[in-house]
């Protein structure tokens, strides 16, 4: 398994606030590729599938309902240590503890409006990735 990729979603808030430029200057600021990318938006049953390991969690119903509210963007990235170094980039779930200049700092409003996406291990990065594109979509 590939261990220098990692799979996000800029989030509906984030799309509707028209932050898709922003967050992905600076995910390539980072020098993070984009290996694939696309526009969409989860049903209330994709999203509830993608989200299921938290699904015995008080946020689920919430959430499944944010993440298909809207369009989202989904993308695989690549560097060394993409995971890793992405979570950093993106900093803690709830802004009001995110670290200054990570996207979350600047682009989420809330723990459950958090305008991006960042896979926690290469394990589930693979599952994410596979979750939305076929190999004829990854460049
Ligand atoms: P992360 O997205 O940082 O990996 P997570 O996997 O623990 O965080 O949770 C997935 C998403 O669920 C998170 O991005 C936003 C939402 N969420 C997490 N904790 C929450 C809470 N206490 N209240 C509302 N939504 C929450
Ligand atoms: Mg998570």
């Amino acid at each position: 398994m590939a261990t220098n990729r990692t799979f996000t979603m800029i989030k509906p808030d984030a799309v509707a606030d028209g932050n898709i430029g922003g967050i992905l200057k600076m995910i390539e600021e980072a020098g993070f590729k984009i290996i694939a990318m696309k526009y969409t938006r989860l049903t209330n049953e994709l999203a509830g599938k993608f989200y299921e390991v938290h699904k015995e969690r008080p946020f689920y119903g919430e959430l499944v309902e944010y993440m298909s509210s809207g369009p989202i963007v989904a993308a695989i990235l690549e560097k060394d240590n993409a995971v890793e170094d992405f979570r950093t980039l993106i900093g803690a779930t709830n802004p009001a503890d995110a670290a200054e200049g990570t996207i979350r700092k600047i682009y989420a409003k809330s723990i459950g409006e958090n305008a991006v996406h960042g896979s926690d291990s290469d394990e589930n990065a693979a599952i994410e990735g596979n979750f939305y594109f076929s190999m004829s979509e990854r460049f």
